[in-house]
Formats: C-alpha cells, sequence, structure tokens
C-alpha cells in the first residue's frame, strides 16, 4: 500500500466510519511525483524581503528592550493579539481553510478572517495554496517549505527567494473550488492589504495608546511588531524543527514528528507526524486538547453553535495505520 492508499482508506473511515464521504481537499501525499533530474534551478534572492524581514526582527527586538516599560494592560492586551492572531492561523487558515477538517458558520469565518489578517502571513487563498502543495509533496523540490533544504530554508529562508519552479507548476494542478466560492475568503484577498495595515499593525498599536494611554512606542514595538515576530516564528517552527526534531509514533518513513515544545508555542500545532499522517483530523494530534489550546478553541465553537462536523481519527484507526506503516517501513529498509 502507498502512502496515498492508506490516507484515502484512513479517511473514510473517520468518525468511527460515521463520516464516510471522502473529502476533496488535496492533502494527502501524492507518490507518483517525482522530482526533475539534472541540476537544481539557480536561487534567487529577493532582497525586498530580505531587508523587510530584517527590519522586523530588529524592531522585534527593540520591543524586546520595551518590554519592562509596558503596563500590566498592555502585556495582557499583547497577550490576546497573541492568541487571537495565531487562532487565525490554527483554526482559521490551517484547519479549517487548508484541510476542511470542520465546518465553521459565517459569523465564525468573518472571525476567523479577521484574526487572520492580524496575524499577516499572506492571505487566506495563498497560503491554503502553498500548504496543501506542502502536505501533497511534502519534503519534495515542489514543497514550498521543503525542510531537506536544511531548517533554514525551511523556517525562513522560502520567503527570501523565488520558489522552486515545481512548487508553482504543482500547486496550479491543486484543486481549489472551495477557496474560490467562499465568500470571506474572497473578500479578505481583495482587501488584503488594507486589512493587515489595520489588524496587524493600527489596531494593535492604538487600543492601549487610546484606552489606557500606554505611549504609542511600546504599543508598536510590543503589541504590534514584536508579537507579529514572535507568531511568525512560532509558526515557522513548525516547518523547520516539526520537521527535523522529535518522535515519529504514527509513521516512521516520513520526516514530520511530533514536538510538544512546538505544540506549546504554535497552540496546538507541533503534532507533526499525527498531522501528515492524518492531515484531515481537525484535532491535529491523537490526544485532543492536550497542550492544544485550538482544539479547544473549535470544541467551544461547536458548543456555542458556531461550527460543527468536526473531523475525527477513530483510535482504532490510529493502531492499525501504526502497524501497517511499521510493516511499510521494514519494506523499505530491506529494499
Ligand atoms: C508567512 C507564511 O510567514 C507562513 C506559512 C507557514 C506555514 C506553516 C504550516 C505549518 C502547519 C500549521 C501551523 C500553524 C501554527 C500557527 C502558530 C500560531 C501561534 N500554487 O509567491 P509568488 C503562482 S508569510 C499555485 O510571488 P515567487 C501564482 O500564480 C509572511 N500557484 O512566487 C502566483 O501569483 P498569485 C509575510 C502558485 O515570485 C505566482 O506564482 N509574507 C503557487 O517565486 C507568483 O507567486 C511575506 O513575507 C502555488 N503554491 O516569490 C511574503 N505559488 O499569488 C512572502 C505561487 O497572484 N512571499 N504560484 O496567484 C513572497 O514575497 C513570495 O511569495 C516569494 C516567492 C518571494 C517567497
Ligand atoms: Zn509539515
Ligand atoms: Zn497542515
Amino acid at each position: 500500500e502507498t502512502r496515498t492508499q492508506l490516507a484515502a482508506s484512513d479517511e473514510q473511515q473517520l468518525n468511527g466510519g460515521a463520516m464516510a464521504e471522502t473529502s476533496t481537499v488535496e492533502d494527502v501525499f501524492d507518490d507518483t511525483y517525482r522530482e526533475k533530474s539534472g541540476p537544481k534551478p539557480r536561487r534567487v534572492l529577493v532582497w525586498r524581503n530580505i531587508i523587510m524581514m530584517t527590519l522586523l526582527h530588529i524592531g522585534a527586538l527593540y520591543g524586546l528592550v520595551l518590554l519592562p516599560s509596558a503596563s500590566f494592560l498592555t502585556l495582557a492586551w499583547t497577550a490576546v493579539c497573541y492568541l487571537f492572531s495565531g487562532l487565525g492561523v490554527t483554526a482559521g487558515v490551517h484547519r479549517l481553510w487548508s484541510h476542511r477538517s470542520y465546518k465553521a458558520s459565517f459569523p465564525l469565518r468573518v472571525f476567523l478572517a479577521l484574526a487572520n489578517s492580524m496575524a499577516f502571513q499572506n492571505d487566506i487563498y495563498e497560503w491554503a495554496r502553498d500548504h496543501r502543495v506542502h502536505h501533497k509533496f511534502s519534503e519534495t523540490d515542489a514543497d514550498p517549505h521543503n525542510a531537506t533544504r536544511g531548517f533554514f530554508f525551511a523556517h525562513i529562508g522560502w520567503l527570501l527567494v523565488r520558489k522552486h519552479p515545481d512548487v508553482i507548476e504543482k500547486g496550479k494542478k491543486l484543486e481549489l473550488m472551495d477557496l474560490k466560492a467562499d465568500k470571506v475568503v474572497m473578500f479578505q484577498r481583495r482587501h488584503y492589504k488594507l486589512s493587515v495595515v489595520i489588524l496587524c499593525f493600527l489596531v494593535p498599536t492604538l487600543v492601549p495608546w487610546y484606552f489606557w494611554g500606554e505611549s504609542l512606542a511600546v504599543g508598536y514595538f510590543v503589541s504590534g511588531l514584536l508579537r507579529y515576530a514572535v507568531i511568525l516564528n512560532a509558526t515557522w517552527l513548525v516547518n523547520s524543527a516539526a520537521h527535523i526534531w522529535g518522535t515519529r509514533p504514527y509513521d516512521k518513513t516520513i520526516n514530520p514528528r511530533e514536538n510538544p515544545l512546538v505544540a506549546l508555542s504554535a497552540i496546538g500545532e507541533g503534532f507533526h507526524n499525527y498531522h501528515h499522517t492524518f492531515p484531515f483530523d481537525y484535532a491535529t494530534s491523537e490526544f485532543g486538547c492536550k497542550l492544544n489550546l485550538t482544539t479547544a478553541f473549535i470544541d467551544l465553537m461547536c458548543l456555542l453553535g458556531l461550527a460543527s462536523d468536526r473531523k475525527r481519527v477513530s483510535k482504532e484507526t490510529v493502531a492499525a495505520r501504526i502497524q501497517r506503516t511499521e510493516r511499510r517501513f521494514f519494506t523499505v529498509l530491506t529494499s
């Protein structure tokens, strides 16, 4: 059995077989793709991004210097912004829009799209498109943050150079109808720049200044830049650290790993061996809400009637998959 076949049969057993339909989302590994032989294309640096990312990190360091002078309310506000923008990535563009692992009502999608703009990680459409190619062609030329090119490339380097042509070629063949049909996604894409200026920079800076007289500098460098840079790095650690360090209980033949430290900073997204094995599971982990605030948030939304249809892989399917991939592992070793 290939990885693609394994995932397809596991997906059919979701929620103990209760949810028999298989989604059309192309987020499972494609065994048929082969990297082109011959020399790799030249690496083209994008200086605009290198300069902007350097300035951002210098600004964030200055935010760290200002941190002791921030009032308690400003620190609490910064934490709220961290959580809010984090959920826009984890519960929003990752588990909902990239993987369709649950359904969200219109008001919840509006909330998640606003939160997503506060995180400023490219618009939902672009992020989800890149993320689906990441899963489908993981650890190859067609993976935008191919971790076989090293920690730095998987972490931030991929945002500082032109993409490998195979990322674009394979990405263009993806089925993205669900994203194009979502009015919230397309609205956010149309007004992306303005929404980022307002939500990622103006709101975090102006709220502490207007409501409790914080200085504009502390608002900008702490709640704005420092919070933004930390969220970015927490997200990137999933691509770098969680593809390099950790255990592989579910499938030893793939690189993504279980990394509890990453899970903690990325509010539940570090169980990456599980996630690449079962990308359609809304909890992205075997262990539900453990170290996984995002799963707790989605559960709460279901309780409030704002979300539904959580896809969950059963314990039996997990156990069966571990056994089957163990067999595959030995076949790979001995062939
Ligand atoms: C950022 C994103 O940080 C982070 C994503 C991380 C993903 C993590 C995943 C892990 C799991 C989840 C964990 C969540 C944890 C959260 C924790 C929270 C507490 N398919 O891109 P262009 C086509 S962003 C199909 O310019 P270049 C397309 O036609 C940070 N087609 O390529 C496109 O035009 P359009 C802020 C594709 O020139 C055209 O090609 N943002 C695809 O090679 C050109 O595309 C930045 O820093 C595809 N996949 O440039 C900006 N890709 O889009 C960074 C492209 O109009 N980006 N096409 O349709 C850039 O500047 C550029 O993309 C580039 C490449 C320089 C990197
Ligand atoms: Zn990954
Ligand atoms: Zn994913």
